[in-house]
């Protein structure tokens, strides 16, 4: 990837010498190239601003230095001009693996009240523009949105990160939580102990925990992340949190009671757990909730499982069910499911015709060929 920044102060880009995108630069992943616009600004004082049109307090950026410097970068159809302006999208990490395709990007660092509107549209005439903001407070110019923006960017270039396994457990990752609570040595430190359970070696235990952690602190912290999605009716589906699991049980032993009478067997795991049983699950799936008025009428959890997204647990209070409450937390399993996720699997009762038909419908087809559990089938569906 080749990044070109324009800017009045090329010095505020010498970091990128440094650290991580150093490192980026000298495995030949990205190439850097910074250039100072006054170049393109030939009068005595290399000018690149001027009183605003309309007035108002402050200078707006000229636009023939920018469009002299697009032409000198031969900034063309290849090529993503990224305008850091606090009117921008936000700036998230969906947009950073958007931006990491990329071959080439141009940075155009304004300062002043900000640059000549004719630049920006100029620009879309050339090339692809994207008009980006990384916060919601001001800043004097787009020079530290420009560096940030490389950092979120460089580091999801393919072979940059050891092992990208990592880049799927973080935070704003696609469908993601914030993160846990990190711990190193020593275990003890002016009176404050690592969790005991970190130094378990229980590895389910610590998932568990680790997972319980980043739910909690997400709900605590950044609410807005819990999936804010939502049936037509505008009922939420939101995260389970621990303090489900009771009513979670009694919606599971409802539920499965159907199903043992459509198959008629009563060997059926669901309808034997325990409310230890469904509070430990909690911990290891991520599990969606409805409410209505208050009280939880359907859930569906979802984990990974090798390359595949395991589905499970769509359960819908028997008195609601019809009104396609399963179809749409289906559909936003799915859609939550994260981006590694190759594929949907699940299973439900060889004689759960009604299920069965649900899962058809929704592109899932039957999988004689894979183990089943007895008495199920397993459906598996490909992401698209
Ligand atoms: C580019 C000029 C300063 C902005 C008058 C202060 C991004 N998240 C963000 N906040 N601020 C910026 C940003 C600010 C800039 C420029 C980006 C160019 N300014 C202006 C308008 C109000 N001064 C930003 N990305």
């Amino acid at each position: 990837m080749r990044l070109d920044y324009l800017t009045i102060f090329p010095d505020f880009f010498a970091p990128l010498d440094l650290s991580l995108p150093g490192k980026a630069a000298d495995k030949g992943l990205v190439e850097f190239h910074v250039h100072d616009l006054r170049g393109h600004s030939h009068d005595k004082h290399h000018r690149v601003d001027d009183t605003p049109y309309g007035g108002g307090a402050g200078m707006v950026m000229k636009p023939e230095p920018w469009g002299e410097a697009f032409d000198a970068l031969g900034v063309d159809a290849g090529t993503t001009v990224v305008f850091t302006t606090p009117s921008g999208e936000p700036f998230d990490q969906r947009l950073a693996a958007d931006l990491a395709t990329r071959g080439r990007i141009v940075f155009a660092c304004g300062r002043y009240e900000g640059i000549d509107q004719r630049v920006i549209d100029h620009a879309g005439e050339r090339a692809e523009v994207r008009e980006i903001s990384l916060g919601d407070y001001v800043l004097n110019g787009g020079e530290v949105a420009a560096l940030a923006i490389t950092e979120a960017v460089v580091r999801l270039l393919p072979g940059f990160m050891g092992n990208a396994a990592s880049l799927v457990e973080e935070s704003h990752a696609e469908g993601g939580l914030l993160e846990y609570p990190v711990y190193t040595k020593p275990p003890q430190w002016r009176g404050h102990d690592v969790p005991a359970v970190l130094r378990s070696g229980d590895h389910g235990k610590v998932a568990a925990w680790r997972h319980e952690q980043a739910v909690r602190r997400t709900a605590e912290r950044r609410p807005d992340l819990l999936h804010p999605s939502q049936l037509d009716d505008g009922t939420p589906i939101v995260r389970a949190t621990p303090g489900d699991a009771g009513e979670l049980l009694t919606l599971q032993r409802a539920c499965w009671v159907q199903e043992a009478l459509a198959n008629d067997s009563l060997d059926i795991p669901a309808l034997h757990e325990s409310y230890d049983d469904v509070r430990a699950w909690l911990d290891v799936w991520d599990t969606w909730v409805i409410r209505r008025a208050g009280r939880l009428v359907a859930a569906v959890r979802g984990r990974m499982e090798g390359e595949a997204w395991d589905i499970g647990r769509i359960m819908v209070a028997p008195d609601l069910q019809g009104a396609g409450l399963g179809r749409a937390l289906l559909e936003h399993v799915q859609r939550v499911a994260p981006t590694e996720a190759a594929s949907y699997v699940l299973f439900t009762g060889e004689a759960s015709a009604r299920n069965q038909r649900m899962y058809r419908k929704a592109g899932f087809r039957i999988r004689p060929d894979l183990p089943a559990p007895p008495g199920a089938v397993v459906l598996t569906k490909p992401r698209r």
